[in-house]
């Protein structure tokens, strides 16, 4: 049998504690003591193909694309005779992948069998406040919930999660996760798009695991919040994945509650960035290496050689400016995902030299200049307050932002209902990989992104939309605020009512 380990950490760092009961699991190796935690390191994995979550069944009535989620409780088998609590959609862990085309009107009922309040947001969605399933559109336990809405933005890898106020981080570790692919008929034709097959969700996550299986979440006070030593791909340990192609496409997608990953492969091949959170590049960009931080996504593409054998990996993270980058998880390296390719690979497409056109937001056409400091717990010195309105937006502008990070430890920061464009950080033009669109980026301590935004189409005076950090800690402990879009002259609410909310 074959194992990997799929965590390391440099040896100045270990720390080898004693078995305890813990002696009479399968477990080996280091034991590696976190205080009160008691996370344990899981022995060696065998290798595991990597799962595919199914597409999800939808069918489709007068004319509207409908899709059945069901939030549930199950147990996955990481710790032998110990298992671990988890939840999902439609299974016992994460979700399927919903997929609809640009042009498409689409319904999702979502049943909450859980016994406790969520939502379900969908992230890097263009749509109305009403159907974004943020903190103001709660599903009961035993309730039901149909938001509907037109998809309506370009081809792209999104996602979807709880987004429960002050729970999200323990209702997504417990596996509540899922993608929804974004399809677009003016996506350039020969890029790989079989799905599962060279065209393949990547969904990472670290997890604490303790010694009775369950996912913990670390209360020892790390900043940043749950830094966990097992990484599941798709819900697997030790993932690997049979190509059988020259080329395969990966939508990575870090849905880790804190973790900022740093994807590369252990030959430091290069690879193409084809699309960023909210859709394509408009080319390529050759890369070696991705940061991704929590809720960020990538879509790269791989050159492979037959009978090859290649580890996506996450190497050491540059963080910024971070006081300690190695309390913050920047030393930790983890084999991600193997590729195993056949002896004889199908030939591909080569990647086209031209993704998407974007058409650039321009910092002459912006109607005002918003900062924003992220700071400890707050966004400009303010906790999140489900009844406050922090921002009006005015339908049809746009507008720039200013955004930073005043804290000597990570933060990122995600908008609601659209995609924005990198202007500049520290008044550089940014990197390439920040040239697309997107819906969440991380932020370097000290450091100002100017970002651009156009609001169109949605607005209530009723219903906010989200801003926050993505680190799920920080957003379930207040780093949140609300904006609301308005018709223009339309009066802005004093407080949200919280009458919608059941
Ligand atoms: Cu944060």
């Amino acid at each position: 049998m074959e194992t990997v380990s799929d965590f390391r950490r440099p040896s100045r760092r270990a720390v080898v504690g004693g078995f305890t009961s813990l002696g009479l699991l399968a477990l080996t190796g280091t034991l590696a003591a976190c205080g009160r935690q008691n996370e344990i390191q899981l022995a060696a994995a065998p290798a595991t193909s990597l799962p595919i979550p199914p597409v999800a069944d939808s069918r489709v009535e007068d004319g509207i694309r409908v899709f059945e989620l069901e939030a549930r409780t199950g147990t996955l088998d990481l710790v032998p005779g110990f298992p671990t609590t988890s939840a999902g959609f439609n299974g016992p862990y994460l979700g399927p992948t919903l997929r609809a085309e640009r042009g498409e009107h689409v319904r999702v009922k979502i049943t909450n069998s859980l016994d406790e309040v969520t939502s379900v947001h969908w992230h890097g969605m263009h749509l109305p406040p009403e159907m974004d399933g943020g903190p103001h559109q709660p599903v009961a336990a035993g309730s039901t919930w149909e938001p509907e809405w037109l998809i309506d933005q370009p081809a792209a890898t999104l996602w979807y999660h709880p987004h429960p106020h002050g729970e999200t981080q323990r209702h997504v570790n417990l596996g509540l996760a899922g993608m929804f692919i974004v399809d677009d008929a003016d996506a350039p034709e020969g890029l790989p798009s079989d799905y599962g097959v060279d065209d393949v969700p990547v969904i990472v996550q670290d997890k604490m695991v303790g010694d009775e299986g369950d996912f913990l979440l670390d209360s020892s006070g790390n900043e940043v919040g749950t830094l966990g030593k097992t990484l599941l791909v798709n819900g697997v340990r030790n993932a690997q994945l049979e190509v059988a192609s020259r080329r395969i496409r990966l939508r990575l997608l870090n849905a880790a509650p804190a973790r900022t990953f740093n994807f590369t492969f252990a030959d430091s091949r290069e690879f193409a960035l084809i699309a960023s959170d909210g859709g394509l590049l408009t080319a390529p960009v050759p890369l070696t290496s991705i940061r991704l931080s929590p809720a960020e996504r990538a879509e790269i593409v791989v050159d492979i050689e037959p009978g090859e054998r290649v580890m996506l990996r996450s190497a050491g993270v540059e963080l910024g400016a971070v006081a300690v980058p190695a309390a913050f998880g920047g030393d930790d390296e983890f084999d991600v995902l193997e590729l195993r390719a056949a002896g004889e690979l199908a030939p591909s497409s080569s990647v086209p030299e031209t993704l998407a056109s974007i058409e650039r937001l321009r910092e002459d056409d912006a109607v005002g200049l918003r900062e924003f400091r992220l700071a400890d717990r707050k966004i400009n010195s303010k906790d999140m307050d489900m009844g406050r309105v922090d921002e009006i937006v005015r339908v049809g502008t746009t507008e720039v932002w200013e955004v930073r990070n005043t804290n000597p430890y990570p933060h990122n920061f995600h908008v609601h209902d659209v995609q924005f464009q990198v202007l500049a950080i520290d008044g550089e033009e940014p990197p390439p990989e920040l040239g697309g669109w997107k819906d969440t980026i991380y932020l370097e301590p000290r450091r100002v992104y100017r970002i651009i935004l156009r609001f169109g189409d949605y607005t209530s005076s009723s219903v906010p939309y989200m801003y926050h950090c993505h680190l799920l800690l920080h957003e379930d402990e207040g780093m949140m605020g609300q904006f609301v879009v308005l018709e223009k002259g339309e009066a802005a609410p004093l407080r949200i009512s919280m009458d919608h909310d059941h």
